[in-house]
């Protein structure tokens, strides 16, 4: 990267206006040091600065942009709703559309809802669970982020680890005591907490692959276990694939690992850029919701058009060609890891490297990394060092050992290539 005075200057002026001159904490650079670049425009796998620097990025907006940035066919989706008015607050066609979409590529959705975010999905969900059960305690795993909702905000990953507050001031503790807490993978723990509370268990909600304490996976056993328990003790299994959701698969993580949850909860991806969440599952489940049911949950841009517009086109776009693009960030991400799994080899770096289909994390120890604990073990020193000198060399990363990078179908055998390139050398001097 070049001299970044306008970002800096950029920066100290939104220190006078955000606090910590950001609108969510992880992209401030706390964890990492140093300051945040200001982005002035992103197309296909590259970020252009207001520095003038281009990036190929990896962080995709935090997962959406799975297409690449500026996808031609999302933003003339967006161009054409615009035209036709930006919100309505009375029901529009392609909120019909959009749930057409969700309910016949995800098994097991009969309903969905749409809303304005992960937060909002997950917090929904929750509070349907504890409607339709009639309980009041949850079950979530330590390093799992579902995002800021009070009960949720309760050993939570992603920005909430990333600065060291998992457990956020501000939570009542009246509300975070019906949260109970356990590791992931743990299938003594699991076993013992249904021994203990399960018929007073609303809900168990969980990422089916972690991915906002960096990236681990679900070890073979573990979900079904956790689906059976949940079945008998008739509490309801929540599974949060606001991230992994048309990313690992157009059935995200659940189709992969092959496990049905009651409820399912979405983002990013289906708003293919633009503000959107979702929350869906079994009929009998939804059908709590008001208006239907007693289970109040509402939102003014709810199937706001343009987001609708812009998720139609991203999910018809992922999924046509009987999944050339799944198959396509399967081709990138075995190019990723096989080079940067062997530029830490060559370089004599400890690094455990997980990724699954365009997801992936690399955790700089030689321990296995199986649960947030194993996470935490990480040398975050040595990755803060690691993302400068990849920033240096022009390969922007998540700003955190605790997220997630993304590839998209936007993304080049040459970028890998060069991301290769930058790491072998980068990884000599960390
Ligand atoms: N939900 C995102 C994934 N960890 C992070 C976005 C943010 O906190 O700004």
């Amino acid at each position: 990267m070049q001299d970044r005075a306008r970002s800096e200057r950029l920066f100290a002026e939104a220190l006078r206006y955000l606090p910590g001159g950001v609108n969510s904490p992880v992209r401030a650079f706390r964890a990492v040091g140093g300051n945040p670049f200001f982005v002035e425009s992103a197309q296909g796998a590259r970020l252009r600065t207001v520095d003038g620097d281009e990036l190929i990025d990896y962080v995709g907006t935090w997962g959406p942009a799975i297409l690449g940035h500026a996808h031609p066919e999302i933003i003339a989706a967006v161009k054409d709703a615009a035209d036709r008015g930006t919100s309505f607050g009375v029901p529009n066609p392609r909120e019909v559309t959009m749930g057409e979409l969700i309910c016949r590529l995800v098994p097991g959705v009969d309903k969905v809802r749409l809303c304005n975010s992960g937060t909002e999905a997950c917090m929904s969900a929750i509070r349907l669970a504890r409607g339709f059960t009639g309980r009041d305690r949850i079950i979530k795993f330590a390093g799992c982020y579902h995002g800021h909702a009070d009960c949720l905000l309760v050993k939570a990953g992603s920005g909430a680890l990333t600065l060291g507050n998992p457990d956020s001031a501000g939570v009542p503790s009246d509300f975070a005591k019906h949260t109970l807490v356990l590791p992931f993978n743990d299938l003594e723990a699991l076993e013992g907490a249904f021994r203990q509370h399960g018929n007073e268990l609303a809900a168990v909600i969980l990422e089916i692959v972690p991915a906002n304490a960096g990236l681990y996976l679900p070890e073979p056993g573990f979900l079904e276990r956790l689906r059976a328990l949940c079945t008998t003790h008739g509490a309801v299994l929540i599974a949060d694939e606001v991230m992994t959701g048309f990313r690992l698969g157009p059935d995200g993580a659940q189709g992969r690992f092959g496990v049905q949850p009651d409820l399912s909860t979405f983002g990013k991806i289906i708003g293919g850029g633009l503000p959107v969440g979702a929350f869906g599952g079994r009929a009998d489940i939804m059908d709590k919701l008001a208006p239907l049911g007693p289970v109040y949950q509402a939102g003014t841009l709810s199937g706001n058009p343009l987001a609708m517009a812009a998720g139609i086109a991203a999910l018809t776009a992922l999924t046509r060609e009987e999944g050339r693009a799944y198959a396509q960030l399967e081709t990138l991400g075995a190019q990723l890891e096989a080079g940067l799994t062997d530029a830490a080899r060559s370089a004599g770096v400890a690094v455990r490297f997980h990724r699954l289909g365009s997801m992936f994390c690399g955790y700089f120890t030689d321990q296995p990394v199986r649960n947030l604990d194993d996470a935490m073990r990480s040398d975050r020193e040595r990755f803060a060092r690691f993302f400068h000198g990849m920033l240096e060399a022009g390969v922007y990363l998540a700003p955190s050992q605790f997220e997630a990078g993304f590839l998209s179908t936007a993304h080049s055998e040459q970028d890998i290539e060069r991301t290769v390139a930058a790491a072998a050398e980068v990884l000599r001097r960390v």
